[in-house]
């Protein structure tokens, strides 16, 4: 059956990742619904304002995606550019008692929050570390597939 999956992944806090984000994307889309599809979209500037959408403000943007995280089945985060936004999303849906799959690159140089990897728990909240991005998506269908 189709799952509703919430991604989470930098948008304020770098968009160097944001090519990575959308290959994740857009093999998520085969398993359901992808809410916050435009983290993966070019469509931001610098400031990550969304050039050609309809402006929202800062609160219609949290409450709106609060609402898509609530509706959520299962969150698929990249985290290797650090981010506030994905880092409050992550701690919001461990609140939620969401299961959550974490994936980091470890070929960026970065360590990986001890807050994110330090979460770690069996099932509900997963942290990944991959290389390559055909890698991550292997794992993802492992994950989601036969769901
Ligand atoms: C539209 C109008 C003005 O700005 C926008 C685009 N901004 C956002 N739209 C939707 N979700 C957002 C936006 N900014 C942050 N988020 C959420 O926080 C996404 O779901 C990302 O996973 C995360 C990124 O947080 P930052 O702190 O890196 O921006």
């Amino acid at each position: 059956s189709k799952l509703s999956i919430y991604f989470c992944g930098s948008i304020r806090g770098g968009r160097n990742d944001a090519a990575i984000y959308h290959e994740i994307i857009t093999h998520l889309k085969s398993f359901g619904k992808v809410f916050t599809e435009h983290v993966g979209s070019d469509k931001f500037n610098e400031e990550g304002i969304q050039i050609d959408d309809a402006k929202l403000t800062d609160k219609q943007i949290h409450d709106r995606d609060m609402s898509w995280l609530q509706s959520s089945d299962v969150v698929v985060a990249e985290v290797t550019t650090p981010s506030l936004g994905v880092g409050y999303e992550l701690g919001r849906a461990i609140e939620m008692k969401k299961k959550v799959i974490c994936l980091f690159r470890p070929s960026s140089g970065k360590r990986l929050s001890a807050m994110i990897e330090g979460a770690k728990c069996e099932n509900l909240f997963q942290v990944h570390h991959y290389t390559e991005v055909k890698n991550a998506c292997q794992l993802l269908t492992g994950i989601l597939g036969n769901k």
